[in-house]
């Protein structure tokens, strides 16, 4: 039998099969993907083929090719790796303004890990219903930068959010056929906004994802939400910030910057890395404010992160 892979429950899966139930799957301990070191061999958004036993449990035999798969290390040694999910369409980072306030460099180290992914991404502001005239102001001008970078964004308020609003109408608009990671910090309404969707209490709303603060071993949980209407699912991972990981190398970075990328052709040496050499295309259009000063800075922090590492 085939399904879909909705729930990992720390020791067992809920895998919804193609008569659309959900069954409770188990994997054998020694079950391994070729090629992935991983602590969980299987993730949410996996296709796998499973069969039942006589006493009634099922068993996971075979895992489908995946399109793509978000990791995060165990540690920072290890080469071993967490798989938060697979076979994901678009990564959705919602952020607030204000209540809290967010950081441009969050926003753009989630665009640039979701780039090297090679995963589309989404930027969605919530609470807008907060927000005084001088804050609707900077998301005016964030939204337009970040559409200028060619990046999808929306602005909303999930809470009380109507299916006959523009809003939900647009977001599901982007949503459907589709299956969505949904991420960002905690306390942002990423819960309100799934149960906004699902018109159903999916998500507990103001509760702290039991994953925070607990370490890096922490086990963490994904669940799939549908948005049946639509043929769409929501992916959420509990206390997971960004979405997961991806090792850059410091010469790698401003690819994932596309200005940054496309201006660096122009600079004197092919090497580059727009910091200090003279003949920078770069720099000079960070003067000209062609490129955004905020955008720099978070490719600059970045940067920094690598050159860090190196040397620890
Ligand atoms: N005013 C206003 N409050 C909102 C909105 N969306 C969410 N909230 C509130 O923000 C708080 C946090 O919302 P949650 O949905 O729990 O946030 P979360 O992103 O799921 O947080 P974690 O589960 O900790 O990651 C709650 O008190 C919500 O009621 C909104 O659009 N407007
Ligand atoms: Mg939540
Ligand atoms: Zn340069």
């Amino acid at each position: 039998m085939r399904g879909l892979v909705i729930r990992n429950t720390g020791s067992s899966y809920v895998v919804l099969d193609e008569q659309r139930q959900q069954r409770e799957c188990h994997i054998k301990g020694n079950f391994r993907i070729k090629g992935i070191r991983s602590t969980n061999p299987i993730a949410v958004g996996d296709n796998v083929k499973f069969e039942q036993q006589a006493d009634g449990t099922n068993w996971i035999t075979e895992i489908e090719d995946r399109r793509n798969y978000i990791v995060r290390r165990s540690t920072n040694l290890s080469k071993d790796s967490h798989i938060l999910a697979a076979n994901i369409d678009l990564v959705a980072l919602m952020i607030t303004v204000n209540h809290p306030a967010t950081n441009t460099i969050f926003i753009d180290r989630f665009l640039a890990t979701a780039q090297a992914y090679r995963i589309p991404a989404l930027l969605v502001f919530n609470k807008i219903d907060l927000l005084g005239d001088d804050e609707l102001a900077y998301l005016e001008a964030l939204k337009g930068l970040y559409n200028y970078l060619g990046y999808q964004s929306i602005a909303l308020s999930a809470k009380g959010l109507e299916p006959s609003s523009p809003q939900y109408q647009e977001l599901v608009g982007i949503l459907s056929d589709k299956t969505t990671l949904l991420s960002g910090n905690s306390g942002v309404g990423k819960s309100t906004l799934l149960n906004s969707l699902t018109g159903e209490e999916v998500a507990r709303v103001g509760h702290i994802s039991d994953a925070h603060d607990k370490g890096m071993h922490t086990t963490t949980f994904s669940a799939m939400y549908e948005l049946p209407n639509y043929n769409a699912w929501l992916i959420d991972i509990p206390g997971i910030k960004g979405f997961g990981s991806f090792d850059m190398k410091a010469e790698e970075i401003s690819h994932y910057f596309t200005e940054i990328f496309e201006t660096g052709r122009r600079c004197r040496f092919s090497n580059c890395t727009h910091t200090n050499e003279p003949g920078c295309a770069v720099k000079e259009a960070v003067n000209n404010h062609t490129i955004a000063t905020s955008r720099y800075d978070s490719y600059l922090s970045m940067l920094g992160d690598c050159t860090e590492s190196k040397y620890r």
